[in-house]
């Protein structure tokens, strides 16, 4: 028995000596933090698939000088608990050097931090709320921020109809992307010399939106900006339309995805949403992602899908800095997340959304914004149509 006693005792000093000393695991693995679950799937979704496919391009090209990446996914769900729990399991569980995610600001509030806490690099696929990069050092983001995306899609809509004069702005209060992203759209609004005749607020779970639409009608508005989330702003918009508006629509973020066109169907059409990436953009690097994807997805990438593959390239592309100067097998884990996260703020990337790099802070530094314009052809099918 006391054999027994100091064998485990031992064996269990042993353990912990070694966990302090652990190696990083091959292939190299990245954690994946996104929604395939929730209606935040509907933005998720687009993302898994970009994240898969960055997996599979940049294995085809050797990996990391050599050695294969391994992606883990760990569902977020849609809300904070999901995400912080998939961002431990990552970081604990599965080793991760660094995590791609999540997919809301709004969870990235409550899961960055612990990533921050554990020193794991971050890198926010989808998250252009204000602060995002603010959470901590080990906070970047692929995703621009809505104070420079989203001013694009109002000089659109009044390029298209220049008689724009009253505003209805709605977003969802429950959710901080929304809530950000409003802010930027009220601001833009007046500075553009527009009346916001009302602001109306909703919830990410409504889904009679009844009371907002009498409002707006009431207000006689030739433009409704829409801040919320593809499920609960499908709805709105096609309750919208329903009940009679006929103006122009803006949609933020979180209705850029053609997932939405089962929600709100025919009265999609139309819509007005600015865009981080376009399949048009020309780096060469662009260009062969645009030719495989199509190649696979039988269509061009979508905005989710880009970044999502975005943030697994800057992850790889860091790494490989580090590998030449010393191999990552060597590497402790602890240590190397440390590393993984310098090197991904002053490295520079040439990526599908063209040339970026970080601030100190981790804000993405990017050049090329765009404006798409949903086109549907019927019910059930339709397209984002770029803009010029
Ligand atoms: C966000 O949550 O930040 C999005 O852009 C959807």
């Amino acid at each position: 028995m006391k054999h027994l006693l100091s064998t485990t005792l031992t064996l269990t000093a042993l353990a912990s000596s070694y966990a302090a000393a652990e190696k990083v695991a091959t292939p190299i693995p990245i954690g994946i933090a996104v929604a395939q679950t929730s209606n935040t799937a509907l933005l998720g979704q687009e993302q898994v698939i970009g994240a898969r496919f960055a997996e599979k391009y940049i294995n085809a090209r050797g990996g990391i000088n050599g050695t294969p990446i391994k992606l883990v996914f760990q569902d977020t769900g849609g809300d904070e608990a999901g995400a912080i729990n998939a961002f431990q399991n990552l970081i604990t569980k599965d080793k991760v050097v660094g995590i791609v995610g999540p997919t809301l600001s709004q969870q990235a509030f409550s899961a960055d931090p612990i990533a921050d806490r554990a020193k794991v690099p971050v890198v926010g696929p989808s998250n252009t709320a204000k602060g995002i990069p603010q959470i901590g050092n080990f906070v970047a983001r692929v995703s621009a921020p809505v104070s420079v995306v989203a001013p694009n899609a109002i000089r659109t809509a009044l390029r298209l109809d220049p008689k724009i004069k009253k505003v209805a702005v709605l977003y969802a209060q429950n959710d901080a992307f929304s809530t950000s992203e409003t802010g930027t759209f009220q601001q833009t609004a007046k500075d553009q010399g527009l009346t916001v005749s009302t602001v109306q607020k909703f919830l990410t779970t409504d889904s009679d939106f009844t009371t907002q639409v009498t409002a707006v009608l009431n207000a006689d508005v030739d433009l409704v900006i829409v801040s919320g989330l593809a499920n609960d702003g499908g709805n709105l918009v096609k309750q919208l339309r329903q009940l009679g508006y006929k103006g122009s629509i803006i949609g933020g973020n979180g209705l850029n995805t053609s997932n939405m066109f089962p929600v709100c169907q025919q009265y999609c059409d139309g819509i007005i949403i600015a865009q981080a990436y376009s399949p048009a953009q020309p780096s060469a690097n662009n260009q062969l992602f645009v030719k495989e994807y199509s190649a696979q997805y039988k269509k061009a990438p979508p905005q989710f899908a880009a970044q999502a593959f975005t943030g697994v390239q800057v992850v790889v592309d860091a790494l490989k800095v580090i590998d030449r100067k010393k191999k990552l097998g060597e590497w402790e884990l602890a240590d190397l997340r440390v590393a993984l996260n310098t090197q991904i703020l002053v490295g520079k990337y040439s990526t599908p959304l063209g040339a970026i790099s970080f601030d100190k802070e981790g804000e993405l530094q990017q050049a090329d914004f765009y404006v798409a314009q949903i086109k549907m052809k019927d019910a059930k099918t339709g397209s984002f149509v770029f803009l010029k």
